[in-house]
């Protein structure tokens, strides 16, 4: 697996191959699922949160913000935020079938996705990060146990709006669709209850029999998935 500390520095050694900058088990998999979707080849390049490679200069100069995920494309234009990025994927990959042919059903999927990034992945980041929200420590308790239920109420809206859909935008599997199962993992991972969100389990069981998810999970170790993979092997 190729990390970015044995890469050169810089964006000009990037061009060729479309790749993406991603650590194993964060918000990156949807992206790195949605990559594997199309069949094309790109480069998967690990950025590890946890021994902070995301803030090394390699990376900085690729996102500056510092947040996994980043995409540079075949021409060495970087893309950020996994909403651009699914929907950049989805439509520069139109074999794919990852996102509907009409426009007011690509925004709806816009709409969806941005809902993901602004709320159930900020209740998660309140919910292990409080001292991004507030300064004084005597109040990180609380917010902890409030983003906690907030987060789990979002898996319930999730669940909810599957209902008995196929897939999270109804018959068809969307890049939305990746995307929600990244907030089943974390669930997993926090101790959340998931056996109950009935529609979400079996969305995620029918995510697990796609190749493409087995490959992209495999090839992470993704921490929140492995209890599942072992069952399956
Ligand atoms: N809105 C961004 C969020 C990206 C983000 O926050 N990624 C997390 C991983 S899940 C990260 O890189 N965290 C590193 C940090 O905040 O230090 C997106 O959806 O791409």
């Amino acid at each position: 697996m190729e990390n970015i500390s044995s890469l050169p520095s810089g964006l000009a050694d990037l061009k060729g191959k479309t790749v993406l900058f991603y650590s194993p088990g964060a918000c990156s998999l949807a992206s790195h699922i949605a990559l594997e979707e199309t069949g094309k080849p790109f480069r998967p390049v690990e950025t590890l949160l946890g021994k902070q490679q995301h803030l090394s200069e390699n990376y900085l100069a690729i996102n500056p913000r510092g947040k996994v995920p980043a995409l540079v494309t075949a021409d060495g234009e970087v893309l950020t935020e996994n909403t651009a990025i699914l929907t950049y994927v989805a439509l520069s990959n139109p074999d794919a079938r990852l996102i509907p042919t009409r426009i007011l059903d690509q925004a709806r999927c816009i709409a969806q996705m941005a809902w993901f990034s602004n709320t159930p992945h900020i209740f998660q980041k309140a919910k292990f990060r409080p001292y991004h929200f507030a300064d004084r420590e005597e109040v990180h308790g609380d917010i902890r146990e409030k983003a906690a239920t907030r987060f789990w109420e979002c898996l319930i809206e999730i669940d909810q709006m599957i209902g008995d859909q196929t897939w999270i935008m109804g018959q068809d599997y969307t890049v939305v669709d990746p995307y929600a199962f990244v907030f089943f993992g974390w669930g997993k991972s926090n101790g959340l209850p998931m056996e109950t969100l009935l529609n979400f389990s079996r969305h995620k069981d029918q995510m697990l029999e796609r190749p493409a998810v087995r490959t992209v999970l495999e090839r992470e170790q993704n921490p929140h998935f492995q209890t599942y993979l072992a069952a399956l092997r």
